[in-house]
């Protein structure tokens, strides 16, 4: 299986960690979205990563789906099963992709928009969500597990982009935020090779 991914981006790292977890093959292959490679459209007509392409060319996306996947595939080894740690687990994982996508939007009306264009009520809009969902995922951090889930993954990602894109933040606003992810490798030695990285 293919995994096209970049090395910044926090929802192929939270794809790239689950594999791993699973014990699962992939070959990942970097691609630059912005180039809107045809390898890449041809396997998501969104153009966005993580994209995965099966071994009988079948593509599967996007994080979610994908490490949906590998729970099927692997027996549950990143989603308990019991009803309501599914659900918590499945809505954290929403709360940190969520608010990925929300930072990013205003990452992107910076590097895609010329400045006269770009409209600050909008981006503020986008930083609240992000604000409101990181302020969620702090007070509920306590009931993560010990083991890793996509949940986990979902936020350890988030986390190690917004350490380059948006530096100091969450050491500032979000100190139980900080140290879980400073503690995340005890349990997942290997995020300190996955973790995301500028570009
Ligand atoms: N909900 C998607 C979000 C994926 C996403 O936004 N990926 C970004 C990179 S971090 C991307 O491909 N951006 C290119 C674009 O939007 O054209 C997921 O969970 O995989």
């Amino acid at each position: 299986m293919r995994l096209y991914y970049s090395s910044a981006s926090p929802f192929a790292a939270k794809a790239r960690m689950a594999a791993r977890h699973c014990g699962i093959e992939i070959e990942s292959i970097a691609v630059d979205t912005s180039a809107e490679p045809v390898e890449l459209t041809s396997a998501n007509p969104l153009g966005k990563i993580p994209v995965l392409v099966l071994d009988d060319g079948t593509s599967v996306y996007d994080s979610r789906v994908i490490c949906d996947l590998f729970d099927r595939m692997s027996g549950n080894q990143l989603v308990p099963q019991e009803l309501d740690a599914w659900r918590s687990v499945k809505t954290f994982e929403a709360a940190a992709d969520g608010v990925g996508d929300a930072l990013i939007l205003t990452v992107y009306e910076v590097r895609y928009r010329p400045e006269e264009k770009r409209h600050q009520a909008w981006v503020d809009k986008q930083k609240r969500k992000a604000d409101r969902g990181l302020a969620f995922l702090e007070d509920h951090i306590d009931e993560f597990s010990n083991e890793p889930t996509t949940a986990h993954f979902a936020l350890a990602g988030l986390l190690g982009w917004m350490a380059f894109r948006f530096a100091g933040k969450i050491e500032s606003e979000r100190p139980k935020l900080a140290q879980w992810l400073k503690q995340f490798p005890e349990s997942f030695p290997a995020y300190e090779e996955l973790q995301p990285r500028a570009a």
